[in-house]
């Protein structure tokens, strides 16, 4: 109440209906240790409705984390641990970025997988913990959560309980203006194993529901535990008043007098922190007992670097030398994630529903499923279910994480792969049907749009490699980076093999670089990425027996040449050379950056059709003659 009144903005009433919910997990049943908050074997907890943040912030807080009363009173101010939303990697125990709602249900989905993954590699000794969510009627009527949630109860996760806090109140008002199934019932044919506890303030029916959960195999286990919202606020409990202000002055006030609180602000009882003691020392004993059986275990180094991420020293020369091999960039992919799988401890996906279009068949290990731990997964056709789970995964630690669908439903993963990005979770999606390539399938599958989209999305590096020996290198890449999350953009249609060094990965890791150069020094340069790059080459080609020598750029990643140094970028595009064209079989939005204020865009600014594709790049004007065209047309301007 305190801190959302001092910060004259926040959600008060949640986290005080939940303060009981959250105390009795927190002091009785989450395995944690507040000294050690990165502890590997520590249960995950996840505030799913992340707007109720004062409840995490006020749980760490009284366990003896490190986020001192100060920073509560700075809620939601700058440079404070305590922001509006709970952030992974701001404070400490906050396991992920919650707040864009449902997409906690999925992450939770993630830890649990990541949990029974490390389990069967590295045994119970080492690894044995549950996953906790909590989460709100928002996060309920979200789509995302329900497709975590059936591919959880799928693969009966039976470490993972949600516990959904029913109080039956939004923004808008209450919930039977628009939620009115039942809930429970939905989850139970999800196959989850189904609890209510019909009073959260009753600690010891929630005791029991927690314990319930913990004890049930076989599935994942949904508590319905019913709340009033900002109880016990005079004036503003049970409804949608308490949700998102402050409550004010005065109802704080007759709420302290109705709890025999004291009035003073940011009073903290010390029977709280006496009752929250012992989790300390508790905590101690838990990360001791657990070193002892590192100690003697001799798994423990493998697990630790697996956790840290840590590759093998050779797994790059794993990848296979494609530089003679003129196909589609997928299978090119599949060719190097084939590679990859056995040698990347950890490296963990698969494809919503479209394994075999987007070459990720792979044949590596076992099937994910209620029975087996197996490295492949079969997310079905949940593709934002699939990338929520993934950064769940990645949050866990210990997984490298893969998702693939068609690079037209990136839409459907945007929020979760946004998140990547704030997080900087290591992340690869594995998007292809890369533009108007694919064809028949017509302007519903082609993708316009998605680039630039995923371009725009922050501490995500999207890479579009030209041939196979550029989908290789931009393997080695996504695999080498773990601050953030990656997307290969790959095309369906065989692509001629351009680049004839078996070892790319220099040139695309710095994201652009000349792939041709003329005899004679450049007069045009053609910018361009992934399937378009042989349609640029043509175009240089021809330009140069006309005697105008062009260079020609490949530019995988955007974000990775914009990470050069400026001599890279000066070599690789000049200043004084300003006639540039750029060429790329989606959005022109963008590419003014690189060609300036005299370059020309081909692109495409509006959406395909459906006919065969190499009919639909003639139609569109991704042929050599039209970059020709292009070019020439600028130097005209500029001579005359
Ligand atoms: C995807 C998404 N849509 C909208 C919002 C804005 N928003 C924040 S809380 C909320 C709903 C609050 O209702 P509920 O989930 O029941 O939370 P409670 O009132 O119990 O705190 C909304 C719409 C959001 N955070 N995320």
């Amino acid at each position: 109440m305190d801190a959302v009144q001092q910060a004259n903005s926040g959600h008060p009433g949640t986290p005080m209906a939940l303060a009981p919910v959250a105390y009795v997990l927190y002091r009785r049943h989450l395995k944690h240790a507040p000294h050690a908050p990165e502890w590997a074997d520590r249960d995950r907890f996840v505030l799913s409705c992340g707007h109720a943040s004062m409840l995490l912030y006020g749980a760490l807080h009284l366990s003896g984390y490190d986020l001192p009363l100060e920073e509560i009173k700075r809620f939601r101010q700058w440079g404070s641990k305590t922001p509006g939303h709970p952030e992974r990697g701001h404070t400490v125990g906050v396991e992920t970025t919650t707040g864009p709602l449902g997409q906690g249900i999925g992450n939770g989905v993630g830890m649990a997988i990541a949990e029974r993954m490390l389990r069967e590699q590295y045994g119970a000794e080492l690894c044995d913990h549950r996953t906790w969510v909590l989460c709100s009627d928002g996060d309920l009527m979200e789509g995302v959560a329900s497709e975590a949630a059936s591919l959880a109860g799928h693969l009966k996760l039976d470490r993972l309980t949600v516990i959904w806090d029913d109080n039956k109140i939004t923004i808008d008002g209450r919930t039977d203006l628009c939620f009115s199934e039942d809930v429970g019932a939905r989850f139970a044919a999800y196959g989850w194993h189904v609890l209510h506890v019909r009073d959260g303030n009753d600690l010891d029916d929630i005791d029991t529901a927690l314990t319930q959960a913990a004890a049930h195999a076989d599935a994942p286990t949904l508590i319905v535990l019913r709340t009033i919202i900002g109880d016990p606020a005079p004036t503003k409990r049970d409804s949608s008043k308490a949700h998102g202000e402050p409550l004010g002055a005065d109802e704080i006030t007759r709420t302290k007098a109705l709890l025999d609180w004291p009035t003073e602000p940011f009073h903290v009882a010390p029977e709280a922190y006496a009752e929250m003691a012992p989790l300390a020392e508790r905590g101690r004993e838990l990360v001791q007992a657990w070193e002892g059986r590192m100690a003697a275990s001799p798994k423990a180094a493998a697990y630790r670097a697996q956790l840290a991420g840590t590759l093998p020293d050779d797994w790059a020369s794993h990848l296979p030398d494609l530089s003679d091999e003129s196909v589609a960039s997928r299978q090119a992919s599949q060719k190097a994630l084939a590679a990859l799988a056995p040698v990347i401890p950890g490296l963990a996906g698969g494809s919503a529903d479209l394994g075999g279009s987007n070459g990720t068949n792979i044949t590596f290990g076992d099937v994910f499923s209620a029975t087996s731990t197996g490295p492949r997964f079969h997310w079905g056709i949940r593709e934002h279910g699939m990338a929520a789970t993934l950064n769940g995964m990645a949050c866990h630690g210990g997984v490298r994480p893969y998702g693939a669908t068609f690079l037209v439903f990136a839409d459907y993963c945007k929020p979760s792969i946004r998140l990547a990005g704030l997080m900087g979770l290591p992340v690869i999606y594995i998007f292809t049907h890369d533009s108007i390539g694919v064809g028949e399938d017509g302007p519903t599958h082609q993708p316009i749009e998605h680039l630039a989209m995923l371009r725009g999305i922050p501490n995500l590096v999207t890479l579009r490699p030209a041939d196979a020996a550029e989908t290789v290198a931009a393997w080695r890449t996504a695999i080498g980076r773990s601050t953030g999350p990656t997307a290969l953009i790959l095309t369906r249609q065989k692509l001629p093999a351009l680049v004839r060094r078996a070892d790319m990965s220099a040139d695309t890791a710095r994201g652009g670089y000349i792939l041709h150069e003329p005899a004679t020094a450049p007069v045009a340069i053609i910018l361009s990425t992934g399937s378009e790059v042989n349609v640029a080459m043509a175009a240089a080609a021809t330009l140069e027996a006309e005697g105008t020598p062009t260079r020609v750029v490949s530019m995988p990643s955007w974000e990775l040449f914009a990470a050069q140094d400026p001599a890279w970028k000066e070599r690789v595009l000049p200043r004084a050379i300003t006639a540039r064209v750029s060429i790329e079989a989606g959005l022109t939005f963008g590419w003014s950056r690189w060609v300036g204020d005299r370059g020309r865009s081909l692109g495409l600014d509006h959406f395909g059709a459906s006919a065969p594709g190499e009919r639909l790049f003639q139609e569109f004007g991704f042929t050599p003659a039209h970059v020709v065209a292009a070019v020439r047309s600028i130097l005209t301007a500029s001579t005359s």
